[in-house]
């Protein structure tokens, strides 16, 4: 089903011109608005009054996550706060969060194209859809919400997590759809056989997963464990949330269409920053065509994909493919966004630890997991007289547990993730050359 046929398949060269005139205004809005921008397109010698368009398009540079961080937490705003309706946060590079904001004007096209793609989902009006998406600073929860009410769905706004009321209202209630990570929907599929709920149990028919990357592998294991079809919906904060793009259920695995009415695509090389051939792969970029709050202007989304327009398509809308991988440093564990930089930032206000540490993502079943190695001082080794933290170590200090515990603990108050903290001896860490060490190792298979 399509919620608006008539911009979902627009002939391309009307929706070129309709991109053309919004990004002319949205240049001309930004420079007016935002003084971040305004020094920018100076700089590179921009005047709205002279910019043509979607010809120009390369010559605006990029913004990065960086650029959030530097105007945090309301720099980038185009409007006075009094006219931000809703505010939401995604992680920063250095702990520090991405502050996004909307206008009521923005937030009905959040939800207008979330809308859009929940119906390329599979899902109709009058059907019923179990939100298993976090609720919060998250822009997953509240954006699904807003787009299935609008397309006239009964939303259960169960949010992430709780898998025993998960499954029980999906029993209770016969949800016809369900929206989670990839994870948390392959969770549900196990603790549904592993508890012997038999499927005619459930009512679901599909499934929206999104947040994090995942394969066709997964989208197997999801089908047959939950009995649906499942689609992919992308998104990020700083172009909107969830809902950016979205895979038809009827043309599952050839790419998700990217509303680019409003949200203008370009994939571009990682080291050059140069436009590539369409389909080939590179790091994706997009700029907003319509947002007021927070317009953004060819953001770097480190999101490495394809874009493509090919056959097998019921929308004029380019597709991309599924995410391959990130340009940064970033692990997006069960759906969270995560800098292993964050880590770094507690060390540094932690006594007794060296500022050595390193990261290990992986899957335990079909859930992420984290590990954090963290080398103790030398003055702490010292003190207790150790060579290196073996477990007779750990027995015999408190002290040791303690800094494990409060660490832990610092970890999950301040990233919300929890984490497995391994304390080792100073030194235990690989140094390459020039002292520094791969911080972060990522053994999650998911080519
Ligand atoms: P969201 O809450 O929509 O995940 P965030 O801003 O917290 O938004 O995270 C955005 C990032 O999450 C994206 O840049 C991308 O790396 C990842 N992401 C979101 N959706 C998907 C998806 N369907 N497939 C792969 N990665 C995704
Ligand atoms: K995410």
């Amino acid at each position: 089903m399509l919620f608006q046929p008539e911009i979902e398949r627009m002939p391309l060269a009307q929706l070129r011109e309709l991109q053309n005139a919004r990004l002319r205004q949205q240049v001309e809005y930004v420079y007016h608005r935002v003084p971040f921008y305004k020094a920018k397109l100076e700089a590179l010698g921009i005047h709205p009054s002279s910019f043509k368009g979607l010809a120009d398009i390369t010559k605006l540079g990029f913004t990065r996550k960086t650029d959030f961080r530097d105007n945090y937490p309301f720099g980038l705003f185009a409007v006075p706060q009094p006219e931000v309706a809703r505010l939401h946060c995604s992680s920063g590079t250095t702990g520090k969060a991405t502050v996004v904001g909307y206008t009521a004007e923005d937030l009905s096209i959040f939800a207008e194209v979330v809308a859009r793609s929940l119906a390329a989902a599979g899902c109709r009006p009058g059907m019923k859809l179990q939100n298993a998406y976090g609720y919060g600073l998250f822009t997953g929860g509240l954006g699904i919400h807003y787009g299935a009410e609008k397309l006239g769905l009964t939303v259960i706004p169960v949010s992430g997590g709780g898998t025993d009321r998960q499954l029980q209202l999906l029993q209770d209630f016969q949800p016809e759809i369900l929206c989670a990570t990839p994870s948390y929907a392959q969770v549900l599929a196990e603790e549904m056989q592993r508890r012997g709920i038999p499927l005619d149990a459930l009512n679901l028919q599909y499934a929206a997963l999104g947040a994090e990357p995942w394969t066709e592998t997964i989208r197997q294991q999801v089908e047959t464990g939950l009995r649906v079809q499942a689609t992919n919906i992308y998104g990020l904060s700083e172009i909107m949330g969830p809902g950016v793009s979205q895979e038809d259920v009827t043309e599952r695995g050839t790419g998700s269409y990217i509303w680019e009415d409003h949200f203008f695509p370009e994939v571009v090389d990682k080291d050059t920053g140069e436009p590539v051939a369409e389909g080939e792969l590179g790091v994706l970029v997009f700029t907003t065509l319509t947002k007021k709050a927070m317009p953004i202007l060819r953001y770097w989304t480190n999101d490495i994909t394809n874009i493509y327009y090919g056959e097998s398509r019921s929308r004029t809308h380019v597709k991309m493919g599924p995410i391959r991988g990130r340009a940064d440093d970033m692990l997006i564990i069960r759906g969270v966004n995560f800098f292993p930089t964050q880590v770094e930032a507690i060390l540094q206000e932690l006594e007794h630890v060296s500022p050595f540490y390193q990261v290990v993502a992986s899957r335990c079943g079909s859930l992420d997991e984290v590990a954090v190695s963290v080398e103790i001082s030398p003055e702490l080794m010292r003190s207790l007289e150790l060579s290196t933290v073996s477990t007779a170590a750990l027995e015999q200090h408190e002290c040791l547990r303690t800094l494990q515990g409060s660490l832990a603990k610092k970890i999950k108050d301040n990233i919300g993730l929890s984490m497995q903290v391994q304390l080792l001896g100073f030194g235990e860490l690989p140094r390459s050359e020039g002292g520094k060490l791969s911080k972060v190792r990522d053994l999650r298979n998911l080519a």
